[in-house]
């Protein structure tokens, strides 16, 4: 099973959807294995967003992320990389499809509420930087015969 890493972002703490984010995903049948709140530093964020380092945006993007704490998540389940990346929608949020979490929340382009893993192999990578393995819980869900067929989560 793949896992995604989410961040509730500053304007998402303030704006008080992290309630909402954590619902949604749960109605949708993912497991949460892993939830903190934190505050990013400059080192950590200079690697996160590594490929970002060189646009106009870096600055101002990363005082924003400094701003106020934010929620990492850690969510598991088949293809889930792909999924949370549909249930977020795009970044610019005013133009996001309605029904999408920035769709239905939020108007900006930095002001977007959330990040989600963008591919798998960043998911990897993000789930090391964000979380020591005593902080993830890999517990069984036993609902999942409900949720998948058998060779959906082989
Ligand atoms: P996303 O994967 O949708 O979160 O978006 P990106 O990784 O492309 O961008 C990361 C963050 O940089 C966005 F959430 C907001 C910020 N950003 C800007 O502020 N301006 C831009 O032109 C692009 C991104």
């Amino acid at each position: 099973m793949e896992r995604s890493v989410i961040l509730v972002k500053p304007d998402g703490v303030q704006r008080g959807v992290i309630g909402e984010i954590i619902h949604r995903f749960e109605r949708k049948g993912l497991q949460l294995v892993g939830l903190k709140m934190l505050s990013l530093d400059d080192a950590l964020l200079d690697e996160w967003y590594a490929h970002h380092k060189d646009k106009p945006f870096f600055a101002k993007l990363k005082a924003y992320m400094k701003s106020y704490p934010v929620v990492a998540m850690l969510w598991e389940g088949a293809q889930v990389v792909a999924t949370i990346r549909k249930m977020v929608g795009i970044t610019l949020a005013r133009e996001a499809e309605a029904g999408t979490i920035r769709g239905d929340f939020a108007m900006s382009q930095q002001y977007n509420l959330v990040h989600a893993s963008e591919n798998t192999e960043i998911a990897k990578r993000e789930e090391q930087l964000m979380f020591t393995p005593s902080e993830i819980f890999p517990w069984k869900k036993t609902d999942f015969p409900h949720v998948y067929l058998d060779e959906e989560i082989k």
